[in-house]
Order: C-alpha cells, then structure tokens, then sequence
C-alpha cells in the first residue's frame, strides 16, 4: 500500500533558508578563516583530517572511513580545525591588563578569541589576575593540595575530546586518589542512551556500522540535526536516498539539513545548485511529542499487522523480545486523540510514517539531543526500540539503532574507565594490572558532581577540557557556588567562562590540540579515539604546537599524578608520558577483548571494530532479550501546558564556543540573545518581532530563574514551542529538570513564560 503522502508532496511544502551544504558550507569556511587569520599551512592540516595515518576531527565524533573523500571534512571541522590554529595568543600579559571580574563581563565569542592559552596561569586573589608561573610550581601546588583533600570532595570532569590515552589515565589517577568522581560531557548528552538503550537492548552505543546505510530502506530520524551538528553524516544519507531510501524525520523545527542538502564535493551539484531533498516525511513534533508519535506509528504497523499475515517479526519477537504483549496492548488502549494531542502531529502523520515503516525491509533508526535532554527521554529512546523490535530491525544488515554522539571521543571516553559507576569500572584487570585497588563508592556524575558543589561537599575541581560551569543547568547558584572552592585547575586550550570562577586557589594548565605535533622522550606520539560506530583510530597531529610552553593532556596528566600519589612500582607515570604506546598497551591489558592488538589495530583504514554484542542480538539486558517500553508518560517533556523551550545550536558556535552571530541554516544572522516564536504565538502573546522580553521559567519553585533583553524572531515552530540558543538560556533550566533514568539534563521542552 503506498503511503498518502508523496515524497515530493510533503517535502516540497518545506521552506528553508538554504540547503545544507553547498556555496554558504564553503562561505562558513572562509569567513572564519579570514576573522581568525589562522597560521600557514592550515590547509595542508585540513587535507589530512580523517585520513589514514592523518588527524582525527575534533569537531563531532562520525567516522573516518576507510576510503576518505578527498577532503574528509565539513564546514564545522574546519572550523573547530581553524579556530584551534589561530594565530590569537592569551598569553600572560594579556591577563596582566584584565582582572578576572572584567572579563567575566566579556562575551564567549570575545574571550575565545584571546587566542592560544600559551603558559600556566595562577590565580592571585589580591590582585583578582592569572598571573605567569611554570609547571613546576603549578604541579607542586596542585599535588599538594590533592594530598591534603579527602577524595570524596573532589571532582575529576571530562569533556569529550581528550583521546583515549589521556582519559584512560585519567580514570585511574581519579581512583588512585580513592574517588570515582568522573562526571564526563557525556551526562549532559548522551547518558540517556548509555542508560536507556543499554537497558533495552543491552548496549550503551550504536549498533549500526556505515555498511548498513547502503542497505537500509528507510531512516527514522529523531531530534538531530545533521546539517548543523554532524555535516558528514548527510553524504551516507544522500546517498541512501538516492537509492530511493526513504528518511521520516521527528524535529518541531523544519531544520535545513534535514530537507535538502548539496554535498559541496560534488562540482556539478555546486554549479547547478541542484539539492537532494532528504526528508520523505517531516513529522514536526511538538517538543517531548516522540513517545505519543512513535505510539502512533507503532499503532498503525500493528493494525495494518492484523490484517496483513507476516507484517510483524513474530519469529524474533518471541525468541528475542520481552514485553511484546504489554506494549500492544498499552497501544489498543490509547486512542488517536491521546496521541495527536500529546505529539502535536496529526493520526494521517503517523499513519504515513507507519507506512513507510511497515513497506521497508530494513529501518535504520537515528537520534540526538531532542530525545536525550528530556524528562522522560530515556522512554522516548525505548519506544524507538519498540518501532525497530516490531520487524526486526536490530542484528541485521541495514538496520538497528543509531544514535549521533556530539564530541569526537566521548564514547570513546566511557570505553576506557571515564565513569562514576563501579560496576562499569573493569576493577578486577586494575587489580591484576596495575594493583589498584578501586574505591567502593560510586562517584558523581555531573547532576550529583552540582548537588555536592551547592551543599558546598566538593572543594576541588579539576576539569580535562570543556566548559563545565556554562554548559550546566542553572548558572546563577551554580556559578555563586563554584567560587566557594577551595581549588580549581583546568586542563585548557583557550579561555572561557568556567576559568573566570576561582576557587581559592586556581590554575589555567594550557595543552596541546589535536593537530599539533605531540613530541615526547620517546619522539613524535599518536593517539587514538572512537567514534559514534565503535571504530578506534590513529590520529597524528603534525603542526608545530602554539607555544613551547604547552604539554599534551597525557603529559599534564601524568605529572599531576606523579605531584599527588604515592610511589607504587607499577605506576610507571614518566614511562606512560614517554611512549604512550606503552599505555595503550595497558588498555589493551585492561579491555583485552575489545583493545588486544590495539597498537598494530588502529593504524588499520577505518581503524578497528570494537564490537558490539547487540549486533549479534546477544542482548546484555535484565531478561537477557531486548526489552520493549511501556511508557509512564505520552509526552517525553514535564507535565503541564506551559510554552516549552528548547534549547539549540547554531553552526557558528561548538557548545559554548561561540564561533560568531550567525544561524545561517536558520536563516538568522547578527544576534544570539534571541527567542523563537511562532506567528501564532506572538499574536497569543501580544508580541511584536523586534521587541526585548523577559523569559522566566514556569515551574513551583522558590527561586524565580529569568533571562532578560531577548528579543522577539518570528520563525515556524509548532503550537506551545518556543526555542533559543545554548549556554544564553541555561540559567532557565532547573537542576531538578532531568531524565528520571540518566540524570541528563532536560535541555529540551523547558516549561517557560513570557513578562514583559
Ligand atoms: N556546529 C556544531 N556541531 C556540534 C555541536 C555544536 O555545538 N555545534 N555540538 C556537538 C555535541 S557535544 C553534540 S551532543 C551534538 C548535538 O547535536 P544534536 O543532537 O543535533 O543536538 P541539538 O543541536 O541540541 O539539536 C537537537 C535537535 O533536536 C530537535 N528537538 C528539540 N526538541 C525535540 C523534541 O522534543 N523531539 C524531537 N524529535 N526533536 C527535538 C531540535 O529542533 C534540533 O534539531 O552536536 C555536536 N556537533
Ligand atoms: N541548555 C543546554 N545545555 C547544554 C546542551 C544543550 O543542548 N542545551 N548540550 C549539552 C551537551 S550535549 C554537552 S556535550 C555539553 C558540553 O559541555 P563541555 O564539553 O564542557 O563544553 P565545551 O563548550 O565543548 O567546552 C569548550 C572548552 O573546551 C576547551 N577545549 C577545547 N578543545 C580542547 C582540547 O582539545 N583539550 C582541552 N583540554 N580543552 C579543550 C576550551 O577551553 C573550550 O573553551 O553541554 C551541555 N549543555
Ligand atoms: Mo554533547
């Protein structure tokens, strides 16, 4: 039965901006270029990002495969790439002239754009600046400290970008000291599907491999925007829909990559602008409106099932499934109201998408931030389960589960010990290779890392990367309370927000990005990294570095532990920092299973498969089947019928790092201070485009949490949905705001109304 709605139909009614890719990619590229004047042979480093034997992009974490474009990068590659080789310099007389207060009231984009941290920074209360010091004396005064601290009061984060020797070293430095408190970027993110997918299916990451996007018939595409965040990925999809794949797409916004794309490597689409339309269908949800949507679909495949014989997989649903029954009927007993009013697309939708559902051999089903950083995003993750159990469609070619991770090496980070969960810790190799012993108690993850933080229970905090203070929930008793620490170090490549909040005693550590040449006793290091399919790879960085002052993460590592442990005969900390060959030889020790070989491995085109039991559908679940949803709720966000917020990205910006002011998919340019509204709405409201109001968040509570001065942008949202950029809104989101199973914070459909 073909579906009701034609592909060009449906897709023909999007209006956007611009496609993705094509000329305004390429324009993106060389504006940034030219603001930042980045160095010489910059292009030569862009030539070898995601190259055998080249430097693996920092940017997002899709893979480098094994035949490489010519240039294997996107516009966002290039630049994170350009930023990182600025030819900029923080250097310490630039701090002599600016106390930390006022450069707090600096923009993210202004203090970014200081350049290169090039020297360790110590705080000086008296005089309220980053003064110069060295290493010795940062490393003896850090050490100290860490002796003196008990481990529960201190924190280790980690942003996603630190290869796996330096977070492999990290993790057992933490639990050398006695704690497991290893909050990582991945709480923020994607802790919803390390949580929730592995509790359905049994893994916590993907169980897709590139190979099935050349065999999958449709695409179920949830909450991720591709032409923003993962350019890469819309080659695989162009491809699959020119193979007349058909991609059903869940997003409240009309996002541009998702509607059309020409791929910027291919002259004759660049010449005669011809863009492949992506989308077959486009459900705009209303925000949190996936669980009643896909309910929906899944109602229409099992009606569509009782009359067509052999529709469902009854074969795998009965040896590989569990829940099956309750599911089917939770969905008989909800009606189409229930779910058209919770999901905001209409019955005719849902039944198209079940359509496509239900007609294709092979579904491959996609997903990002708009189902993690929910209340309930966890179940909105299990009801995708729910839609790919139904045919089958994990454990064979052109199927399974695919969600999109954000930093380049932040699966990779959890893979080799960055976790405050014990049980995920591989305790007994540490014991029998390294005679650690790992503490009992589970440590924080970010939410209980901010709760211990407020009740003024942690006093250190040492950051690898990121920017923990901006990119968290609720700033304002959040950042009042970070200065309450007794000592905060941060890891650094430029300067940002977090650092501009000393504690007592606070140091800026400036490292080594990823493209730059990493020379130790031993000679020129690689290191490794694993991307959203479980690939491990080389990546070499060949540029000269930006100061001869800066060490390599794992080097900054491996002193700091030297400062502050004790000596013990298998902790070979300055062997580790010479040849980190010999602490890949310890992962592989350590993960024998997954890592053996990983020397020779990684060096491999595509680098190597880790694996993945899902795949092979052995599930590592409760039952040991995999295990479909029953939900609690019809709508992933918080109850009740206020506006609902999403917080966004913009392509001019990685997470806090503000590149510049421009939305250009989104057809919004010159300004981030910015609220979204439908038409509709703003008559609703009795708002005019233009004008500044007042957002507060709409929840009991006995703080009032406000940003001011956003100014009013008409642009097409569903009913209810407002939207705004990331880390400007953030001091709107509740710490209590999280998914019940990860913690992660809801980042999307924050209940919120205007003042004016
Ligand atoms: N240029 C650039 N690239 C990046 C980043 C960046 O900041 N800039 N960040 C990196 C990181 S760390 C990450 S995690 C990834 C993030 O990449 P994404 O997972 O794409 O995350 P978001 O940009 O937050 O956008 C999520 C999408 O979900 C949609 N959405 C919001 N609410 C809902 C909902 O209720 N249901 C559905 N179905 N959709 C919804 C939004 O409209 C948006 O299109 O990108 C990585 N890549
Ligand atoms: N409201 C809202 N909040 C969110 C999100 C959202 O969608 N909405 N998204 C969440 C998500 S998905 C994530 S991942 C987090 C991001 O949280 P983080 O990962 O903590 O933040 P980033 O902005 O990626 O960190 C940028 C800083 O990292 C440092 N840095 C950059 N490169 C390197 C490097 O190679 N090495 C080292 N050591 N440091 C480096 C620089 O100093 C830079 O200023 O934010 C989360 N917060
Ligand atoms: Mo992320």
């Amino acid at each position: 039965m073909p579906s009701r709605m034609t592909p060009t139909d449906e897709a023909a009614a999007i209006d956007v901006p611009e496609p993705a890719g094509g000329w305004g990619s390429l324009k993106g590229i060389a504006s940034i270029e030219l603001s930042q004047a980045a160095g010489p042979g910059v292009l030569e480093t862009l030539a070898h990002l995601n190259k055998p034997d080249g430097t693996a992009c920092t940017s997002c974490a899709w893979i480098k495969p094994p035949t490489p474009a010519a240039l294997e990068f996107c516009e966002n590659g290039a630049k994170a790439t350009l930023w990182d080789l600025t030819s900029a310099r923080a250097t310490p007389e630039f701090f002599e002239d600016h106390t930390v207060s006022d450069l707090w009231s600096w923009s993210a984009h202004d203090l970014e754009k200081q350049g290169r941290l090039t020297e360790p920074l110590r705080y000086e209360p008296a005089t309220d600046r980053y003064v110069r010091a060295t290493w010795d004396e940062a490393f003896a005064a850090i050490g100290s400290k860490l002796k003196q601290t008990s481990p529960e009061a201190m924190t280790f984060y980690a942003s996603g970008k630190a290869a796996l020797e330096p977070s492999y070293l990290y993790a057992i430095f933490a639990r050398m000291l006695g704690h497991n408190n290893l909050p990582d970027s991945s709480n923020m993110c994607h802790e919803t599907t390390s949580v929730g997918l592995k509790k359905v299916i049994g893994s916590p990451v993907g169980t897709c491999q590139i190979e099935d996007f050349d065999q999958c018939d449709a695409i179920f595409y949830l909450g991720q925007n591709p032409g923003t965040n993962s350019p890469r990925i819309l080659h695989p999809l162009q491809q699959a829909v020119k193979r007349g794949c058909r991609i059903v797409t869940f997003n409240p916004l009309k996002e541009a990559g998702l509607v059309e794309f020409i791929n910027p490597q291919s002259p004759v689409e660049m010449l005669t602008g011809k863009a492949t339309r992506l989308s077959h269908l486009y459900l705009q949800v209303r925000p949190g409106g996936d669980i009643a949507a896909l309910m929906g679909v899944c109602k229409h495949v099992l009606a569509r099932a009782d009359r067509e014989p052999g529709l469902l997989d009854e074969k795998f649903l009965a040896e590989h499934t569990q829940g099956y029954s309750a599911f089917r009927e939770k969905v008989g007993a909800t009606d189409w109201p229930a779910l058209e009013a919770a999901s905001g697309v209409t019955r005719a939708e849902m039944e198209a998408a079940g359509d496509v559902y239900a007609e294709a051999k092979a579904v491959i089903g996609i997903y990002g931030m708009g189902l993690t950083q929910q209340v309930h995003g966890s179940e909105a993750i299990g009801l995708l389960v729910n839609l790919l159990l139904l045919r089958g469609n994990i454990g064979r070619p052109g199927a399974g589960c695919s969600p999109i991770r954000g930093h380049s090496n932040v699966q990779g980070q959890r893979t080799v010990g960055i976790t405050e969960k014990v049980a995920l810790a591989p305790v007994e190799k540490y014991r029998e290779v390294l005679g650690l012993e790992t503490p009992e108690q589970d440590g924080h993850n970010t939410h209980a890392f901010l709760e211990a933080l407020l009740a003024g229970r942690n006093r250190v905090y040492l950051g690898l990367g990121g920017n923990l203070a901006m990119a968290v929930p609720d700033h304002g008793p959040v950042h009042e309370a970070w200065r309450q620490m007794d000592l905060t170090v941060h890891v650094a490549t430029r300067l940002n927000h977090t650092h501009l909040l000393p504690g007592r005693e606070s140091w800026i550590l400036p490292c080594l990005v990823r493209s730059e040449e990493d020379v130790q006793a031993s000679g020129n290091q690689f290191v490794s990294i694993e991307d959203s399919f479980s690939h491990i790879y080389s990546s070499k960085g060949k540029r000269t570095p930006a100061s001869e002052h800066q060490m390599s993460e794992t080097a900054i590592i491996c002193e700091l532990a030297k400062a502050s442990l004790p000596f013990h005969p298998r902790w070979l900390w300055d062997e580790w920092r010479a040849d980190y060959a010999r602490i890949r030889d310890l992962i592989a020790q350590t993960y024998p299973d997954q890592f053996f070989d990983m020397e020779a491995r990684m060096h491999e085109p595509g680098g190597f498969y880790r694996g993945n039991d899902a795949r092979k559908r052995i599930w590592h679940t409760n039952s040991g089947k995999a295990e479909f949803t029953d939900p609690t709720a019809l709508n992933a966000g918080p109850e009740g019928d206020a506006l609902r917020l999403i917080t966004l990205r913009s392509n001019d910006q990685f997470n806090t790092t503000i590149y510049g002011h421009s939305d250009r998919l989104r057809g919004l340019e010159g300004e981030r201070t910015v609220v979204l509204v439908s038409k509709a709405e703003m008559a609703r409201q009795g708002l005019s485009e233009g004008q500044r109001v007042t957002l507060v968040t709409a929840m009991e509570e006995e703080r009032r949490r406000a940003v001011s001065g956003l100014k009013v942008v008409a642009y097409d949202l569903p009913d209810g949905c407002v939207a705004g950029y990331f880390p400007e809104l953030n001091p709107l989101v509740p710490l209590s705001l999280r998914d019940s199973l990860s913690d992660t914070p809801a980042s999307k459909a924050i209940p919120v109304r205007f003042e004016t």
